[in-house]
């Protein structure tokens, strides 16, 4: 396992008092998908088929500072699992905002009017370079959030996994609603469940209904919840509502018949 500068440093903690059983290198914030990079060249000289290179990094540590070593990995057709555990800031750091914030979220710098850019879209990125598996998921539906992780440790080639991490101090709102707002962030359609498998969309289970507006949920359910959007007006919450109805929309077009 490769981590760049990140919370699960701090969970992983300094050795011999890791919480982490495997082989496991905290790298430069840029560098989890080189360094996964390298292990995965030095198994391979070496004729080690049995081990399961994984990068595990922040959404900072992806979308912003690692996405040129991700990219680079994606393209030579590095055999790893990339997972992009996505808070929607830097949280280590005390909560600044990063490529992967959404759009109305107050962080630190983005402090009074909150951030006015929309969040990137990393699993399409991911997706255009032409890998063999791509998937989204959320700890909120657990049980989808584990399958897709054994079946791309079973293939060959890069895999890129993007999860969705609701964060209690970042994201303002007491620690029990942490599951609520997993859910909500999917039944509202902010954040969509799907696979690209050889290039092939598919939605997964608790999105899947959500193809018909009238079965999303109102975005306002979830941005009332999080004091992160506090700041955010009704004009600001309408235009939110607007780029996830238009993701829905390009979704449509890339799903199978
Ligand atoms: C080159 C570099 N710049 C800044 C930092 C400081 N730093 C450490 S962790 C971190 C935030 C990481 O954010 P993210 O990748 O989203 O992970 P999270 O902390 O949210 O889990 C920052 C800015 C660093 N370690 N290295
Ligand atoms: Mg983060």
């Amino acid at each position: 396992m490769t981590v760049p500068a990140c919370c699960t440093s701090i969970i992983q903690g300094p050795f011999p008092r890791t919480a982490i059983t495997v082989p496991l290198m905290n790298i430069m914030f840029e560098a989890a998908a080189a360094c996964a990079s390298g292990i995965e060249a030095g198994l391979r000289a070496r004729g080690i088929k049995d081990v399961t290179v994984l990068a595990w990094a922040g959404d900072g540590g992806t979308v912003d500072i690692g996405i040129q070593a991700l990219s680079g990995a994606a393209e030579r057709g590095t055999n790893f699992i990339y997972i992009c555990y996505d808070n929607e800031a830097y949280m280590n750091t005390g909560i600044q905002r990063s490529g992967a914030t959404p759009f109305g979220a107050r962080t630190t710098t983005t402090p009074v009017l909150g951030k006015k850019e929309h969040k990137k879209d990393m699993p399409m990125i991911m997706a255009a370079h032409g890998i063999p598996y791509v998937a989204t998921a959320t700890p909120a539906y657990p049980f989808d959030l584990m399958a897709k992780v054994m079946k791309a440790k079973e293939i060959e080639g890069t895999k890129y996994i993007h999860i969705l991490c609701p964060c209690p101090p970042g994201w303002r709102y007491p620690a029990d609603k942490t599951i609520e707002i997993g859910r909500l962030a999917v039944q509202t359609g902010m954040w969509i469940l799907y696979e690209v498998e050889n290039g092939e969309f598919k939605l997964s289970g608790p999105s899947r209904p959500l193809l018909k507006k009238e079965l999303r949920r109102p975005v306002e359910e979830y941005v009332r919840l999080q004091g992160r959007f506090r700041g955010m007006t009704d004009e600001d919450i309408r235009r939110l509502q607007e780029w996830v109805d238009e993701a829905w929309e390009r979704m449509k077009k890339l799903l199978a018949p």
